[in-house]
C-alpha cells in the first residue's frame, strides 16, 4: 500500500506575468475551454482553469491547466517569476481525500506547507508540499469538489 494514492493529474501549474496575455494564447492555440478566472488572496494570485478535454464538456473529471498570475512580488509565484521567470510552477494531483493524503505524507516525513486544507479553484480542497522533499516539484494535492 502507497502512502498516498493518487488518481489522476488534476492540473499543471504556469507562472505568468500577464494572465490575461496568456489566457488568450493558450485559449486560441490549444482551442482550451476557460471555466474560471478567481482572485485568491489567501494564495497570492490571479488565476484561470483551462479545461483541455474540451471534446466532452460535460463529463468529468477533468484535467486543466492553470495560469497564474501574482497579486504582488512578495508572493509564491511573485517570487518564483522573479528568480526564475515564467515556467512550470507546480503540478496539482488528484486525490480522493486531501486530508487523508496530507497525513499520510507527514507520516513520510514529507514537509506538508499547509496545516489543514486550503480553498483552491472550482470549489476544490488543497494543499502544498515542499518541493525540496520531491525533486523539485512544487506539488499539491487537490480534493475536486463534490456534486
Ligand atoms: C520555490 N522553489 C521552488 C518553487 N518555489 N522549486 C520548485 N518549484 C517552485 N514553485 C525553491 C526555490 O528555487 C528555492 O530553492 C527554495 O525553493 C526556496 O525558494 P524561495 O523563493 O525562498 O521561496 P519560499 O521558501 O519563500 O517559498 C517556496 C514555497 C512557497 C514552495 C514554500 O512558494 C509556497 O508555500 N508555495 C505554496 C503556495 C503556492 O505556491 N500558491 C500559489 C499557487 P534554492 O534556489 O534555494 O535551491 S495557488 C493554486 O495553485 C491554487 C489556488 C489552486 O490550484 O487552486
Ligand atoms: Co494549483
Amino acid at each position: 500500500m502507497p502512502a498516498v494514492a493518487l488518481t489522476r493529474i488534476d492540473h499543471v501549474g504556469v507562472a505568468v506575468h500577464n494572465l490575461d496575455e496568456a489566457v488568450e494564447r493558450y485559449r486560441t492555440t490549444f482551442g482550451l475551454i476557460v471555466v474560471a478566472i478567481e482572485t485568491n488572496a489567501d494564495q497570492g494570485v490571479r488565476e484561470a482553469m483551462l479545461q483541455i478535454d474540451a471534446s466532452d464538456a460535460e463529463a468529468g473529471p477533468h484535467s486543466y491547466v492553470q495560469l497564474l498570475e501574482p497579486l504582488g512580488p512578495d508572493t509564491p509565484v511573485g517570487k518564483y517569476l522573479a528568480r526564475r521567470g515564467e515556467g512550470v510552477h507546480h503540478i496539482g494531483y488528484a486525490v480522493p481525500d486531501v486530508a487523508t493524503a496530507m497525513r499520510g505524507l507527514v507520516a513520510q516525513g514529507l514537509r506538508v506547507l499547509d496545516e489543514r486544507p486550503r480553498h483552491g479553484s472550482l470549489g476544490a480542497s488543497i494543499a502544498f508540499v515542499h518541493p525540496k522533499d520531491l525533486n523539485g516539484v512544487l506539488t499539491e494535492l487537490v480534493q475536486a469538489a463534490s456534486g
